[in-house]
């Protein structure tokens, strides 16, 4: 599995769990006067993913473990995870985020090998991560660097340094960019790094097993998490036909059986195109070969759109992934049948046989056992420990739909992990928590598809509403988290707008008691371990057809949590097997949003301007209360954008976002039937394990033994 992000988070108590000795540390410790939740607190973070993507891939490396498959992981060692956020001023500042100390995970390893660039060669060297499964075996993280790092080019709070010195910032920094086109060179050195290095491991590997290179693909699988590790096929192919006497013919045969790729997104700006210029600039040793395997492209294909080079001379990776593979797949239902129907639509012409779903899923050991702990000894005590090996049994909770007691202890262990969670932030922000309110949450990666803005929206109708004097029956507290990429504007003047928003209230008494919007700061893993249990609504409410999948909706889902969601990624997924009555769906549904970007006709501007409340709410934005707290450049930009663009529909939304929203506060007051919606929500989200996904990805696709 070879991905430039592999978000692990802290490992010890994970790691603990899985080693099936967590108690026994735990309480060791405790008779010493220590507490394993304080050692916890002290172990450094690594970040090293973006959200999502990378979060899979770790959730994956637990599963493959967990069922005993020899597979392992494969990325780059980044001395500095994702930025660490802080706040000030009512903005995002970036400060870097160390992790590697003496006593970090990594283990130094023996292997290393020469990557050529165009005017130099660098040193690859190997740090391996263990990763033991949940009761079974050990596998590993391998993650390359180069001895020749400098940490000291970055200065004190900060992000910047010098990116022409790649010998010493190679592996310095994980690219801080989700899904923005930030085409850096720097990225394709990471990037070739990474294969180049992976691909001579498993190169060695095979040759110590004294295995016949032809075939490869018969000993190894490479699965290609996005286009980040694409060049691994031209790669492997130089390696082979360069170094170990194969001909080009043999070469390319062996690799494509031998490369999976999976598909991550459907935003088109997202998809990695790198100018030939740069890639002749970086990694001229490829160059060939990838014109080599566009002419055979062009030889035997006649749809010019799935060409790997383009007109204006730009590598589409994605294409040279599906051309040279044998395997496509998508991360959700809906998301596939998307991609097989309009954004890929060519290629799935092309090799229909090679398309394939393999609907995301999460580790139950971080995402229930370690992070609800709670809620795992209740469940366990309804129905067996089954459910920690086989996902499914959590159906067995179904018995109880109906059971007061059940409904009643189930709200108990919530209000418990509400309590935690106030004490965290109390700690951690200095910002206290009513426990007795409705925990509204939106965690997730700072993006306009996301739809961040319309629940901002939402949080202006509502202030606006009690002060008008409707004050909710049962208070309501709104979470966020959410980290933007550093040059990402837009992003950056919705989180400035949310946090004006926060000090806005925080500021009103006669608002803050019934209603409050909080910000949690630099959200990450752990923090996600923290806010999740303590949810009762679990915010998915990106624009349909935009997010591939979506993997917190299951983490919270697993926790008890409600979804608020669009027919989007896996909520369709959800909706399914949890029915209707236990799930809130609103919105344009995908293929009408399809269409509205085909027609061109979707017009931000035309709404604002005959909706008398969205209007409203918009010119709140730049109010005299916000601009009173906010910037002067930033709230009117955002304003400006969401009339004049919206590329994304918030408006097209917001409307039924706003009375459906309404309605859920409203069910949340019939206390039983609201607890028997989240009994039904755990009981069902065995489906959503990585387990399941991990078990499909080897039953399709890799075939392990
Ligand atoms: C691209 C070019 C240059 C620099 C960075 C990037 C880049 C970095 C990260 C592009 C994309 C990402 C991350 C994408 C991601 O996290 N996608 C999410 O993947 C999840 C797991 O499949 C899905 O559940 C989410 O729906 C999807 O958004």
């Amino acid at each position: 599995y070879i991905s430039a992000e592999f978000l692990i988070g802290k490992l010890l108590s994970n790691n603990l769990i899985n080693l099936g000795i967590y108690d026994q540390v735990a309480n060791a410790l405790k008779e010493h006067g220590k507490s394993l939740a304080q050692i916890e607190e002290i172990e450094n973070e690594p970040s090293l993913g973006n959200g999502g993507l990378g979060r899979l891939a770790a959730c994956f490396l637990d599963s493959i473990a967990t069922l005993g498959l020899p597979g392992d992981g494969i990325g780059l060692n980044y001395h500095f995870g994702l930025f660490q956020q802080k706040f000030t001023n009512h903005k995002q500042q970036e400060l870097k985020n160390p992790w590697i100390t003496k006593e970090s995970w990594l283990n130094r390893q023996s292997f290393t090998c020469k990557v050529p660039f165009k005017d130099f060669t660098m040193d690859g060297v190997l740090y391996d991560i263990d990763v033991p499964g949940y009761d079974s075996g050990c596998n590993r993280l391998h993650l390359f660097d180069v001895d020749t790092i400098d940490e000291s080019i970055v200065p004190e709070n900060s992000i910047n340094f010098n990116k022409k010195k790649v010998q010493e910032n190679l592996t310095l920094f994980l690219y801080p960019d989700d899904s923005d086109d930030a085409g850096r060179k720097l990225r394709i050195y990471q990037q070739y790094f990474m294969v180049s290095c992976g691909a001579q491991l498993i190169l060695k590997e095979m040759e110590d097993a004294e295995y016949d290179l032809h075939e490869l693909n018969n000993h190894a699988v490479i699965q290609i998490n996005d286009t980040h590790p694409s060049m691994v096929i031209p790669e492997l192919i130089r390696l082979l036909t360069e170094e170990k006497g194969f001909t080009m013919d043999e070469a390319v045969e062996v690799v494509s059986k031998t490369c999976a790729y999976t598909n991550h997104t459907i935003l088109a700006e997202a998809l990695e195109k790198w100018p030939m210029e740069y890639l002749e600039e970086v990694v001229p040793n490829l160059v060939p070969i990838i014109k080599e395997l566009d002419e055979r492209v062009r030889k035997t294909v006649k749809d010019e759109s799935t060409y790997i080079i383009d007109a204006q001379d730009r590598v589409h990776m994605a294409h040279m992934d599906i051309h040279y593979g044998f395997s496509v797949n998508g991360v959700a239902a809906l998301h596939t049948e998307i991609l097989k129907n309009s954004e890929l639509k060519n290629f799935y012409d092309l090799y229909p046989e090679r398309f394939n779903n393999k609907t995301n899923g999460i580790t139950f050991r971080r995402w229930l056992m370690h992070c609800n702990p709670v809620l795992t000894r209740y469940i366990e005590s309804l129905i067996g420990n089954g459910f920690k090996k086989d996902a499914t049994e959590l159906e067995k909770l179904l018995a109880f739909e109906n059971d007061e007691t059940v409904l009643n202890k189930l709200e108990e262990i919530k209000m418990e992990k509400k309590l935690e969670f106030k004490e965290y932030m109390e700690e951690t922000q200095g910002l206290t928590i009513d426990e007795h309110s409705i925990i509204d949450v939106q965690v997730k990666r700072l993006h306009e598809y996301k739809r961040q803005q319309m629940n901002a929206l939402y949080a202006i109708y509502k202030y606006l509403d009690i002060k008008a004097g409707n004050k909710p029956s049962t208070p309501i507290t709104m979470i966020f988290g959410a980290k933007a990429a550093p040059a990402y504007v837009i992003a950056k003047d919705i989180i400035h707008l949310i946090l004006c928003l926060q000090e806005l209230i925080e500021k009103d008494p006669e608002v803050r008691p019934y209603f409050r919007v909080l910000m949690i700061e630099n959200y990450n893993v752990s923090k996600a371990a923290k806010v999740i249990p303590a949810a009762n609504i679990s915010e998915q409410i990106s624009l349909a057809s935009k997010e591939a999948s979506g993997t917190g909706n299951m983490k919270f889902m697993l926790n008890g949590a409600l979804t608020l969601g669009t027919e989007d990624g896996a909520n369709v997924e959800i909706r399914d097997l949890v029915g209707e009555e236990n799930i809130y769906i609103f919105g344009r549904k995908p293929q009408d949003v399809i269409d509205l970007y085909e027609a061109g006709t979707y017009s931000s501007k035309e709404i604002y301007e005959e909706d008398a409340l969205i209007h409203k709410l918009v010119d709140f934005i730049t109010g005299e209360e916000l601009l009173a707290i906010g910037d002067e450049e930033s709230l009117p930009r955002l304003r400006r954008e969401l009339i004049g663009k919206d590329w994304f529909m918030t408006l097209l939304d917001t409307k039924e976002y706003i009375t459906t929203k309404e309605k859920v506060y409203a069910d949340y007051e019939d206390r039983k039937t609201w607890n028997k919606k989240a009994l039904i929500n755990i009981a069902k989200a065995g489906f959503f394990s990585s387990d399941r996904t991990i078990a499909q990805y080897n039953e399709d696709i890799w075939k392990l033994k």
